[in-house]
């Protein structure tokens, strides 16, 4: 287990470095946005973690660390201390609206879109946004534990730690539906020392980045075989749920609870998987497979859409003028406008 005592003196360091810079605006959660007329400025390309050269490698966790230094715009939410945590209290306060819906994946594409926009306009990272292609490393015959992703100095850090790690008591029993996944801390790399202020799951607790990497996801849910069943289904209702849920029963968790189920801890919690910076980079992936389902067939599907707008009835179905919450992160997103990722408010292809 964790010391108790080690987890306050982390506090403390932190508290005593200060957090230098001035928090960020907070924007008007309550207006729509208005994507800026006309073609993007700039179209960006999102590339592979393995794709990145090492310079942009390290901009991008500089900038992931900045974010977990960087004050919050908003003041007195619960364990909600910096940006990073921001993100993270978001995607847990929308859990429940935001999977199983028909707006599942544009809910994560502008998610991330923002996310890489803070990296980019708050801590100033200039590469591009990235993604984890998980299947070359199921593809291959390395363990999953040994791919580049994890690696201490060019990576993420790696698998948990057994013993260092222990789920706190949760009453509601939302924490901690796969108890077995938290295998321990993240020891090496650039989050060894990260503090995670949300989760598990809807609990507020400090505790460090845990993982409890799961070798047998490369065998039943994330080889490109397995991308490639999803990419052939239509139309987007049985290729939304077969992305989000997996295809038929005995293939695992399905490409989606698959990334998150190889990573394990944290990762695996419905609620506060934005904990672990990994988060954005197999969710970049699941975006860059629905791109490329889109690109496809352009005409038939990049404006497809549907689903449920809520996990229980009365039903609905999402349309393109459905609009999408963000909570404090900024305003409401129509689905239209996040369709088409070569337009405002997205601007971006991936290679
Ligand atoms: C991911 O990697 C696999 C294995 O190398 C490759 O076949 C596939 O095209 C890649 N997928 C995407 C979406 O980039
Ligand atoms: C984590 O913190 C310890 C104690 O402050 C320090 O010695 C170590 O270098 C830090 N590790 C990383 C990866 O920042
Ligand atoms: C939603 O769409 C489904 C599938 O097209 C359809 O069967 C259902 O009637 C629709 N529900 C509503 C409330 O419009
Ligand atoms: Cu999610």
């Amino acid at each position: 287990m964790v010391g108790f005592a080690s987890l306050i003196t982390l506090a403390l360091v932190y508290f005593a470095s200060g957090i230098a810079a001035s928090p960020a605006a907070v924007p008007d959660s309550s207006q729509l946005l208005q994507p800026r007329a006309g073609t993007c400025a700039q179209i960006r390309v999102r590339k592979e973690w393995r794709a990145l050269t090492s310079t942009e490698k390290q901009g991008y966790i500089q900038a992931v660390q900045c974010l977990q230094q960087r004050p919050a715009g908003i003041t007195g939410k619960a364990g909600v201390k910096t940006r990073f945590d921001e993100f993270q209290a978001t995607h847990i306060d929308l859990t429940d609206e935001v999977h199983q819906v028909g707006h599942f994946l544009a809910w994560h594409r502008h998610f991330i879109t923002m996310f890489y926009n803070a990296l980019r306009d708050e801590c100033g990272y200039t590469g591009p946004m990235t993604y984890w292609n998980w299947s070359i490393d199921a593809d291959s015959t390395l363990a999953m534990k040994d791919s580049p992703i994890y690696d201490p100095s060019t990576g993420f850090g790696g698998d948990g730690v057994p013993g260092t790690y222990t789920l706190p008591p949760d009453p509601n029993g939302q924490s901690n539906a796969f108890p077995g996944a938290y295998k321990g801390c993240v020891r090496t790399g650039p989050f060894a020392n990260q503090t995670v202020r949300l989760g598990p799951g809807k609990l507020v607790t400090e505790h460090c980045l845990v993982r409890g990497v799961d070798e047998s996801m490369s065998k039943s849910s994330l080889k490109s075989t397995e991308v490639n069943r999803v990419l052939a289904l239509t139309p987007f209702e049985r290729f939304r749920t077969g992305l989000e849920n997996g295809i038929g029963f005995g293939f695992g968790f399905g490409i989606h609870g698959g990334g998150h189920a190889a990573v394990g801890g944290e990762m695996l919690n419905p609620y506060s998987s934005p904990g672990d910076p990994l988060f954005y980079l197999h969710h970049g992936h699941l975006d860059k497979i629905w791109w490329q389902w889109q690109k496809a067939d352009p005409a038939a599907r990049m404006f497809d859409i549907s689903g449920p707008t809520t996990q229980r009835p009365p039903f609905t179905n999402v349309t393109l003028d459905f609009q999408m919450t963000f909570t404090t992160l900024g305003p409401k997103v129509v689905v239209r406008d996040v369709m088409d990722s070569e337009t405002e408010p997205s601007c971006f292809v991936y290679e």
